[in-house]
């Protein structure tokens, strides 16, 4: 708690607030130093020891890590050496984007990992494609033309079993889980996002308006990640391009309390699944009706025929023995 500072207190009351699931849960924090990467960067890069392994075009500088710089065709990564072995926890990542680019001519974005493979290069913001595990995605650029719903920058994100294929072309948007709008570039402020991972349950939150508040971006319940995989974070520009820097990645380790039921839902994975799972590039399959609710809804249909009919006779008669009494 007190290596986290402000911060780590903020998340303590969101979580407390239920911003972070349905009720307040208690739980605790502690900072994993093995999995974070902070000032002064001490050994990142070096080729044989240190916590984080440079590459690409990534260069370590005093005050930040920059993936790329605004410049064209160019990629850079940063990967933890230490596998991670917790069940539940957070990641803070403290960020920046910028470049000369005016709106939308800038890109394309970085990716923050926890994946099975490390230190692969490739099209998903400079990583391997078909990947195992969790991709979230900073998108500054709208490749696709026809945006329907979504404003970029657009953070969402993505799980894989090693058998999806992230779509550059439309943004990721067949296998996205969820996302948000964020505005992140050429901000004089401090810009965090936090992906948490807590009871099978992955929410991403950011802080990018400069008010030291976090606000919901993306809620997942169900989704099973093995442990033993890696944190890195990865960047690439192509014909348009920016600076983007990674201050800080702070990884804490949240202690919460489980139930029995809950133990035995939660139990090891050995690939990443995303229980019930609809993306949006998935027509749900109309399920066949069985005979018997087919037979249920037609028989139900009559008798609710019938009984309308003898209902209308009975009125009717009622309003004709009216009509002949006035009559008379
Ligand atoms: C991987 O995920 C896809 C899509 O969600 C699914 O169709 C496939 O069965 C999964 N493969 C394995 C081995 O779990
Ligand atoms: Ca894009």
């Amino acid at each position: 708690m007190a290596a986290g500072g402000w911060r780590a207190g903020l998340a303590l009351l969101a979580v407390a607030l239920g911003l972070g699931g349905p009720r307040a849960e208690q739980m605790e924090e502690h900072l994993k130093r093995e999995h974070s990467l902070s000032k002064p960067y001490q050994g990142v890069g070096s080729a044989s020891a240190g916590l984080w392994e440079l590459q690409g075009n990534a260069i370590v500088m005093a005050q930040y890590i920059r993936l790329t710089p605004d410049v064209q065709s160019k990629w850079g990564a940063v990967w933890n050496r230490v596998p991670c072995y917790l069940r539940d926890w957070e990641m803070q990542v403290h960020f920046k984007i910028h470049g000369q680019g005016k709106k939308n001519l800038n890109g394309d974005g970085f990716a923050i990992w926890y994946t099975k493979d490390r230190m692969q290069q490739g099209p998903v913001f400079g990583s391997k494609d078909n990947f195992l595990g969790l991709g979230v995605f900073v998108d500054t650029y709208p490749n696709e033309e026809k945006q329907q719903e979504r404003v970029f920058p657009y953070i969402s994100a993505m799980v894989n079993n090693g058998s999806l294929t992230y779509d550059h072309d439309r943004d990721g948007r067949p296998t996205e889980l969820g996302g948000c709008t964020a505005m992140v570039r050429n901000l004089n402020h401090d810009t965090f996002l936090v992906i948490r991972y807590v009871k099978r349950r992955l929410t991403v939150l950011i802080d990018i308006d400069g008010k030291q508040e976090w606000r919901d971006c993306i809620d997942v319940p169900g989704v099973r990640l093995p442990r033993g995989y890696y944190f890195g974070t990865s960047s690439v520009t192509g014909d348009l391009s920016d600076n983007h820097d990674i201050i800080s990645l702070k990884l804490y380790q949240l202690t919460v309390e489980r139930t029995p039921e809950e133990e035995r839902r939660d139990k090891e994975v050995y690939l990443p699944v995303v229980d019930n799972l609809k993306l949006p590039g998935m027509e749900a399959p109309l399920e066949p009706m069985s005979g018997l609710a087919l037979f249920l809804i037609v028989f139900f249909s009559l008798v609710a025929i019938v009984f309308a009919i003898v209902i209308g006779v009975i009125v009717y008669n009622k309003w004709q023995e009216q009509s002949r009494k006035h009559f008379y």
